[in-house]
């Protein structure tokens, strides 16, 4: 059993127990979910190690997780879990998929009118059925839709982050064999485009046939869909395709263009080639005709081909044709900011609020990890079941990290610990801590975490308001959406981008996978206007600290600099640049 599919049981069981109205439990559920999700070493691995005792050690199991886990790892299946799926025969993980759907409406609805699956959901809404149920009423039928549209747009899509440490230890596996001389990563994974259709590897190899026999009998393979001496194809248990082509070492560089995409970039490159009086495909670039008669110009490298059609060469990225290659051809590309660019972190909870590991655990992991720097910035009060900070407990926060920086100064560690808070933003736009107390900080980071159906006039508007509080810094998940689970609250970005200009706030850019909040577009447009921005993990747990780097390709593909980036500057820079 994979981390993933570990996890996946153990959120089911907090949805499950959520719907028999349980408390506090299905909460623990979800955060050992979380934490597992983002565990670098698989539990099954743990588990050989250490048996029962190692897998209490992972942060928030107790004993009754840590058999079921055990339970899973050994038989594949757990009873309390096929009970409860028992009691309430619903499809849930499809269900929960829906905005707003949450286990206790799922199970009303089953009670009420038998839903079990997105299709029994349809029918109802389609009939009018949901909008005449108790509690439920026509404006949720009409998000449900709305909700159920978008669950069907982004089918058969995966978040990268839930799929990139998969198909990166796929490759590594690859990567041993002593058959293959090079492999890479192609497609939109290589683009870190943030939802992955399927996975594509290429393969240089003298030998394809034992790399392909090993390939198509990995344990990761659910199903095998092709398996040829070039070209090999997997099904995943969690239903993504993994691909892998074995290319010529001649025509790598050509295979790795072509396979990388994106299709539109490619088709626009063939286009330059052709009036050069060149052919460009899968195998090179040939003078005239390809094949026999056309003599082979570029082909091994990625590099030569782009110089060959006279324009610097072009980060995977960026190859979403949006003007990527006329930049290209005149030598204007920006340098984006690189995968270590990052010094800081501006976004971090521990477990004063709801993350699970203490402030010095999060500032050790953060040196340990190569930062410089770190705020601190737990929820507050209005998040009661995070346990949001009031105002004292904020203060009592304050003396922790005074205390902490003058030991770190002690030791003669270069690192600082920044006070923050990630402080919400009510209803009007004022903010749920008072100004007194947000002066005090060095870093104020404000969200929506709530009252996500405001009109787009008032949602816009609210949002606004915080940003020109002079005491605010950064507005954190700026638009709120939650990839393939929620849409953007609906608020005008254009509006609230001229605003972050005008009042010199900085734009957050989420690197939880399943945020990825700003996404590219919206990044690109930021960059064009000025507007600074913040790559941050959100972390709530030490493994987690390490999806910034998804924002950090999520920056690339919106074509940030390490000038637009402040947390990639070293502290002083970056705190002098802050609303004073
Ligand atoms: P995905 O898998 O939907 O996330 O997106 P990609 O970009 O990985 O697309 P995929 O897997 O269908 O194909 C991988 C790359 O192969 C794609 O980015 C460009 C190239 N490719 C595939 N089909 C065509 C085609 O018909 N024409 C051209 N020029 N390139 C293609
Ligand atoms: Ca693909
Ligand atoms: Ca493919
Ligand atoms: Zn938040």
């Amino acid at each position: 059993m994979t981390n993933q599919e570990i996890a996946k049981v153990l959120y089911e069981i907090g949805e499950y127990l959520e719907m028999q109205g349980v408390v506090f439990k299905p909460r623990a559920y979800e955060k050992v979910a979380e934490t597992i999700e983002s565990l670098q070493e698989e539990v099954a691995d743990i588990y050989r190690r250490g048996g029962l005792k190692a897998i209490e050690d992972i942060s928030g199991v107790g004993v009754s997780i840590a058999e079921k886990i055990e339970e899973l790892i050994k038989t594949g299946k757990l009873k309390y879990y096929e009970d409860l799926k028992k009691k309430t025969p619903v499809d849930l993980s499809s269900l929960t998929q829906v905005q707003g759907l949450g286990p206790r409406k799922i199970k009303a609805l089953y009670q009420k009118l038998k839903i079990r699956n997105l299709a029994d959901l349809e029918k109802a809404a389609k009939a009018g059925k949901i909008a005449r149920l108790e509690g439920f009423g026509p404006k949720s039928e009409e998000n449900i839709l709305k909700g159920l549209k978008f669950v069907k747009s982004s089918g058969g899509r995966f978040a990268l982050g839930s799929v990139l440490p998969d198909i990166l230890a796929i490759r590594d596996k690859l990567k041993k064999l002593e058959e293959v001389k090079r492999i890479e990563m192609a497609g939109s994974v290589r683009r870190r485009k943030e939802t992955v259709g399927d996975a594509d590897l290429l393969v240089i190899s003298d030998k394809p046939k034992p790399v392909m026999d090993y390939f198509v009998s990995l344990p990761e393979a659910a199903r095998v869909l092709a398996h040829g001496e070039t070209k090999s194809a997997i099904t995943l248990k969690n239903g993504m395709n993994v691909d892998v082509r074995v290319v010529p070492e001649e025509s790598y560089g050509a295979a790795l263009s072509y396979f990388t995409g994106s299709k539109d970039h490619n088709v626009m490159l063939r286009q330059i080639a052709i009036k050069k009086g060149y052919t460009l495909n899968e195998y090179g670039l040939f003078r005239g005709k390809a094949g026999a008669k056309g003599r082979l110009v570029a082909g091994r490298s990625e590099e030569e081909i782009y110089k060959a059609l006279d324009m610097s060469y072009i980060e995977p990225e960026m190859r979403e044709m949006r003007g990527e290659i006329e930049l290209a051809q005149k030598n204007k590309l920006p340098k984006l900011i690189s995968y270590g660019d990052l010094k800081g972190d501006l976004q971090i909870q521990t477990s004063w609020t709801d993350g699970d590991n203490s402030l010095e655990e999060m500032m050790n992991a953060a040196i340990k990890n190569g930062l410089k720097y770190i705020a601190i910035t737990d929820h507050t009060k209005r998040l009661a079941m995070a346990r949001g900070l009031d105002e004292k407990r904020i203060i009592q926060q304050m003396k922790e990290i005074d205390e902490l920086n003058k030991r770190l100064k002690m030791r003669g560690a270069r690192f600082t610990i920044l006070k923050g808070t990630e402080c919400d933003i009510l209803q009007d736009g004022s903010l749920d801590l008072p100004d007194r107390i947000l002066a005090k900080l060095d870093v104020v980071g404000v969200s929506v975490h709530s009252l996500f159906n405001l009109s787009r006039r008032e949602q816009t508007e609210r949002i606004k308001k915080a940003m020109r509080n002079p005491n605010v810094d950064i507005l954190f998940h700026p638009t709120g959406r939650l990839i393939q689970r929620r849409e953007p609250y609906d608020a005008d970005m254009d509006e609230i981008i001229k605003t972050a200009s005008e009042t010199g706030t900085i734009l957050e850019i989420n690197g939880s996978p399943d945020r990825l909040d700003l996404k590219d577009e919206y990044i690109k447009k930021c960059v064009e206007a000025g507007v600074k921005m913040t790559i941050d993990s959100d972390a709530h747990n030490i493994p987690h600290m390490g999806v910034a780097v998804y924002g950090v390709a999520q920056a690339r593909r919106g074509w940030a600099t390490k000038n637009d980036i402040i947390n990639a500057w070293p502290v002083e820079k970056m705190l002098s640049f802050l609303k004073k």
